[in-house]
């Protein structure tokens, strides 16, 4: 059940697509104030609740025990104590014999005390008491999040090759680079389904144009990237240069679709191309011109997108850099023996966009509203506006689009990766844990950069991440410029990468079925195992293995130099380990803690007992996977059905019955 409650005027953020009745009472579940200083709502905890949800946030799968703030930001460290990333998830799972959820229709910065400063209460507060709260009641955690997530609408569905392996990196520049990249994974029999364009492919960092020096044709170039059956997906950032003559920059001016400052002109950004605008996209009509200018690669050919810097990041404006340049010139004025280097290093530190919040405007479909009262939403509708204009530019076709920043409600239009992680051991724990909160808030298709985003990796640690990323919608290996070259062709025996990634494919009918069945009935495609097994304590406190879709559980090794790892079982399972040879090691396990040996070229499967899967041969993309022919894998002791969901892998006309197969198997 939902209840829906409206404090003030809240801002339409159109996060939630049912429509449903306001409740004139004060919320059931906790106590709400509000008055000039915002708005607080408060809730007594039970030693046993744990909390679930909030999405892209730091921590565990159970939340309890840190302060979370929605702001979205560019933030490169994700630490323990980041409290807020790139996106906005204000939703929260409560368990319990009368489990709750609560949902904060709030688009500006809002906090989540969940029992850090009173260890049994948690407090949700922020400055303006304008916002609606749901509350969603049911049998269970997972029947609340299907709830949930019929309120707010059926997630995004990638195109099917979008589920095969990536490679990206910032810093490749020209045509040579992508051959060399295609080349090495092809030679190593690495499978490959897309390659990455980083903001090097751009003229001067322009959105929507090509370097021509480095790609003196893109379409040709698409063209045999495709014969290779490799899509290039280009990124598209969100500030535009402030250039005389480049189109965008001049529409933008004349149709007034960029965002303004206190006295109404364009308001004065900076990021990768220098001086630049932010687009309005809170501005129906803007989205819509922005929407179409993807079409220009389109036509040439590209069907994928990454949606970057968009929370927004912003370097610095004209008023903080001239602040910053007058402090750093009364600085250089004093005697060098008065000025503490610290001094020095705050200095630049100053240019961090998130005081420019209040110093910029939209136009919310004729309302004028400051920035920070709707921050959280530009990454939302930067996506919306290319996903509702892939609908009419490609009606036949699914596009793939993954955005930075988000706020709920963008699950809608594409997905989400996890951002500027770190090739850290506890980076990919958080990857593993992320991962299931960003699941209960409808973002199914994402993934983090496999083998760390800054700093070296390691083959170990690339490895073992790639054997999550196995799992993941979106398995992309991406890194930073100037770090050690990540391909997994430049580590050596690359044919152990050929083999983890090579389980990925054989898993595919499985991973895309769920992932759609996941979709189309609301439901998660990753789940903690609290959520599947909630009256079993042990399973309750797991918080480094998953289940995904009906019969899988994912148990990865995340420990630098561990040859395994304990494993707790909540069920009966099969322990299957693919060997390179093709051939399958299965061992039966009951119910209970086990320690399994795990290779760091091996991907663990557990299989529930009377559950399959149904695996395909091998194939290096996802074009060549032959689902005609699929081989059933499990511990069947009587009768078993799997619903395979299979279509072409684009069309948009998904929920159609043709699309399912029945497969059974025999004991
Ligand atoms: O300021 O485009 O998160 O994936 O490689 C850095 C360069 C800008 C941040 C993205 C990252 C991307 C990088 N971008």
């Amino acid at each position: 059940m939902i209840r829906k409650y409206r404090f003030g005027v809240p801002v339409e953020t159109e996060a939630v697509v049912q429509d449903l009745p306001c409740r004139k009472e004060m919320p059931e579940s906790g106590r709400v104030l509000t008055d000039e200083e915002g708005f607080t709502y408060i809730r007594a905890l039970e030693k046993e609740t744990a909390i679930y949800g909030l999405g892209e946030t730091v921590r565990g799968i159970n939340k309890r025990g840190w302060v979370y703030v929605s702001e979205n930001e560019d933030r490169s460290f994700h630490l323990e104590d980041a409290r807020s990333l790139y996106s906005a998830h204000n939703f929260l799972l409560l368990s319990g014999p009368e489990p709750l959820g609560l949902f904060f229709d709030y688009p500006g910065r809002i906090s989540f005390d969940a029992g850090f400063t009173k260890k049994d209460i948690l407090t949700v507060s922020c400055d303006h008491a304008d916002l609606y709260l749901y509350e969603i009641t049911g049998e269970s955690l997972k029947e609340i999040c299907r709830t949930f997530r019929k309120m707010t609408g059926r997630s995004y569905i990638a195109p099917k090759w979008a589920m095969g392996f990536g490679q990206s990196r910032w810093g490749y520049k020209n045509e040579e680079d992508f051959r060399q990249v295609v080349k090495g994974y092809r030679e190593n029999h690495i499978p490959l389904d897309a390659v990455y364009m980083d903001i090097d492919y751009m003229d001067a960092y322009k959105d929507f144009t090509v370097d021509r020096e480095k790609f003196p044709d893109l379409g040709n170039f698409v063209s045999e990237m495709k014969d290779q059956k490799v899509h290039l997906v280009p990124i598209i950032d969100a500030g535009i240069k402030q250039e005389e003559g480049y189109d965008v920059c001049m529409e933008g001016l004349e149709k007034g679709f960029f965002c303004t400052d206190r006295e109404g002109k364009p308001f004065d950004t900076a990021c990768w191309p220098g001086l630049t605008y932010h687009p309005d996209f809170l501005n129906a009509k803007a989205r819509e011109w922005f929407g179409n200018k993807y079409r220009v690669l389109m036509d040439l050919g590209i069907d994928g997108f990454w949606n970057d810097m968009n929370e927004p990041s912003i370097f610095f404006t004209k008023r903080t850099m001239e602040e910053a340049r007058k402090k750093m010139r009364e600085f250089l004025a004093k005697p060098a023996g008065d000025t503490p280097f610290f001094e020095l290093a705050g200095l630049a530190g100053q240019l961090s966009s998130s005081e420019v919040h209040k110093d910029f405007y939209h136009d919310m479909n004729g309302t004028r509203i400051r920035h920070d009262r709707v921050h959280n939403l530009y990454g939302y509708m930067m996506t919306r506006a290319a996903g509702e204009a892939f609908e009419r530019i490609s009606p036949d076709r699914r596009i793939l689009i993954f955005s930075r920043s988000s706020y709920i409600g963008m699950h809608r239009y594409g997905g989400i990766w996890q951002g500027d992680n770190k090739s850290w051991w506890s980076h990919l724990l958080l990857n593993i844990q992320m991962t299931a909160s960003l699941n209960m808030c409808g973002f199914l298709y994402t993934g983090a950069d496999l083998g760390g985003f800054g700093s070296d990796t390691g083959r170990d640690l690339l490895l073992r991440w790639l054997a999550f990323g196995v799992f993941t919608p979106l398995m992309r290996n991406h890194s930073a410029i100037h770090t050690r070259d990540q391909e997994c062709y430049q580590f050596e025996d690359p044919e152990d990468f050929a083999h983890v990634i090579g389980v990925r494919y054989r898993l595919l009918p499985y991973l895309y079925s769920e992932y759609v069945k996941a979709a189309l009935n609301d439901e998660m495609y990753f789940r903690p195992l609290a959520f599947d097994y909630p009256d079993d304590p042990m399973a309750c406190d797991v918080e480094d293995q998953l289940m995904l879709g009906e019969g899988l559980m994912a148990a990865p090794v995340y420990v630098q130099n561990a040859a395994g790892r304990y494993v707790y079982l909540p069920e009966d399972m099969l322990f299957v380990k693919i060997l390179p040879s093709g051939e399958m090691e299965t061992q039966r396990m009951e119910k209970g803690v086990h320690y399994i040996h795990v290779e760091l070229n091996e991907v663990p499967l557990f299989i529930r007992k009377d559950h399959f899967l149904p695996l395909a041969e091998a194939a290096e993309c996802v074009e060549d996977l032959d689902e005609d022919n699929l081989t059933m894998l499990g511990w069947i002791t009587k009768k078993t059905e799997y619903l395979l969901y299979h279509d072409d892998g684009y069309t948009r006309n998904l929920d159609v019955p043709e699309h399912y197969r029945l497969l059974s198997m025999e004991p």
